[in-house]
């Protein structure tokens, strides 16, 4: 089964179709009409698919009389060829038109991988044989066999087939007039021999095929004739059958059933279960061929970014705004803090986001992320929070807070770092109006803004200023990342720390803190302002003022 997009190894189809045609096996070929019922018939074990005039009409909505222009056949050809590897006969009416058309007609179709046509001995424009076949004039046989040659004349490749369908025994001439075209035919190059019948019973059939003993191949379209055990035509050496409307017959009868019964029931709840999934779907267009070529071409080896987003407190601060909600819903500038950090998310095309909520935690709008919830919030800090979310861990992820408002440039340079495990920091100790609490940053070195692209380690970080480390060198901001190893790293930490008896009590500057000391380091990326974060009622006046710059 060829799964998109094109399958370019199609070489050899004609030589497939060939091998069919001249097998001493009786084969099958079914009939497809558009790329998924192509797909379809390749998937389902068949080894040749018969591309019906009737049926691609009939998809189109046209009627089976040249109402589709014989280019739009051949595009739809293109799309039908373009996800299958087994070989496809065109039925090609009457060549659309006299031997120059015909001529045409083959190199396009060799164009697009298409292994054979058949080409019927009536009039252009034609109507479907089972429609008054009776009355419908045949072509003159003369005529007919110079459209074969030059058909033949025009083929590259030299296992391309040709295969004339001859009309008598339908159009009302009789058996011997059946033979005197197919003998014709044959003379003039034509690869096989489709006699068509529209019988109930397959008579006429046995008497050609007996008769024609085997001069060239046979292909029957048991139409008609479909109780016919299969056995005999195995036994009257026909080449191949081609079941030839039955994949729109079959679709047809379940768009009527199903839509019938939504229609009526007004639901589509009782359906549900008698039709594929959409992933079904998805399967048969090849979607994760795509997802896979977007890994490979998109991102070039960078895998996408993952979001912890830690959001499971009130914010007692903010007294009867969070009342009912936690402080990631709180609406700031007409939007809530969690959608703010969503949308900054997908400008950096960060489009996993797992927030982990405690507080109110019904209340979180949980569109467009994966909600994990730390039922022991009110007992417990950050790092409990942050195992909540662990199933969710990735080797290329920021771990923010979600009360954090900040312009887009901070995330997008912290994801241009390199580190494996890269903290934000905000050197801009003495203006910042610090709330909350601060959790003071001890670097290896200040931030020196006249370098663009600084190597600074972590030494400790701190709610308090710790005196005899001297001044720090700023503020975390509340957003780190982590990528290649230091996913592991971080998840050593966490492990061993849950030794400890305190871990409940345990904050991600503690887990920081554990990394350094344990001889992992932890980069620093120094920031100058443009954020803050919303601990009290003062701090909504001025995140609402930060928004609107
Ligand atoms: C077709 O499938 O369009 C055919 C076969 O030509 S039949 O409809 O049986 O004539
Ligand atoms: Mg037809």
């Amino acid at each position: 089964m060829a799964t998109l997009p094109i399958d370019n190894n199609t070489t050899g189809k004609c030589s497939q179709l060939r091998q069919l045609l001249t097998s001493p096996k009786l084969e099958f070929i079914m009939e497809a009409h558009n790329g998924i019922s192509a797909h379809l018939v390749e998937e389902t074990g068949f080894n040749g698919i018969w591309a019906s005039g009737l049926a691609i009409s009939a998809q189109y909505g046209v009627r089976d009389s040249n109402e589709a222009s014989w280019t739009q056949v051949v595009d739809m050809l293109e799309f039908m060829s373009d996800v299958t590897r087994i070989p496809i006969l065109l039925d090609g009416d009457t060549g659309y038109g006299n031997f120059n058309n015909m001529r045409r007609l083959v190199k396009k179709l060799e164009q697009r991988k298409i292994a054979g046509v058949c080409i019927e001995d009536k009039q252009f424009p034609k109507i479907n044989s089972f429609i008054n076949g009776e009355r419908q004039p045949l072509a003159d046989v003369n005529e007919f066999c110079g459209k074969i040659k030059a058909g033949k004349d025009s083929q590259d490749d030299p296992d391309f087939c040709i295969i004339a369908r001859i009309e008598a025994l339908i159009a009302g001439w009789g058996m011997s007039e059946a033979l005197r075209r197919a003998e014709a035919y044959h003379e003039a190059g034509a690869d096989g021999i489709l006699i068509h019948s529209k019988l109930s019973r397959p008579n006429e059939i046995l008497e050609f095929t007996h008769e024609w003993a085997g001069r060239s191949p046979v292909i029957i379209v048991p139409t008609t004739y479909y109780s016919t055990p299969t056995e005999v035509f195995r036994n009257a050496n026909i080449s191949m059958v081609i079941w030839a409307n039955h994949m729109i017959r079959a679709s047809v009868a379940a768009m009527e059933r199903i839509g019938k019964e939504i229609y009526k029931s007004e639901s589509v709840a009782n359906i549900e279960d008698s039709i594929v999934p959409v992933k079904r779907i998805f399967a048969l267009q090849g979607a994760d061929e795509l997802t896979q070529a977007q890994e490979r071409y998109l991102h070039t080896g960078q895998s996408e970014t993952h979001a912890i987003v830690l959001a499971a407190s009130r914010g007692n601060a903010l007294y009867e705004l969070t009342h009912d909600r936690p402080k990631v819903m709180l609406t700031i500038g007409g939007k809530t803090l969690l959608r703010r950090l969503l949308d900054e998310f997908k400008k950096q095309n960060i489009n996993h986001t797992t927030v982990v909520a405690g507080y109110k935690s019904g209340s979180i709008d949980t569109s467009g992320i994966k909600l994990c919830i730390n039922t022991e919030y009110e007992s417990t800090g950050e790092l409990h929070s942050l195992l909540c979310a662990s199933e969710d861990f990735h080797d290329n992820m920021i771990i923010i807070y979600g009360d954090l408002l900040f312009r887009g440039y901070i995330l997008a340079d912290l994801l241009g770092t390199s580190g494996e495990i890269v903290i934000v920091v905000d050197s801009t100790l003495e203006s910042s109006h610090i709330s909350g609490s601060a959790d003071y940053v001890y670097c290896s070195k200040p931030d020196d803004r006249g370098m663009f692209s600084q190597d600074i380690d972590l030494l400790h970080i701190s709610e308090n200023q710790v005196v005899e480390a001297g001044k720090p060198a700023g503020r975390w901001i509340g957003m780190l990342r982590v990528q290649g190893k230091g996913l592991e790293r971080l998840n050593n930490a966490l492990t061993e720390l849950q030794n400890q008896d305190d871990f409940s009590k345990l904050t991600i500057p503690d887990l920081l803190n554990y990394l350094v000391k344990t001889g992992h380091p932890v980069k620093v990326h120094y920031i100058h302002g443009h954020w803050l974060d919303v601990n009290t009622i003062e701090d909504i006046d001025r995140a609402g003022d930060f928004t609107k710059t």
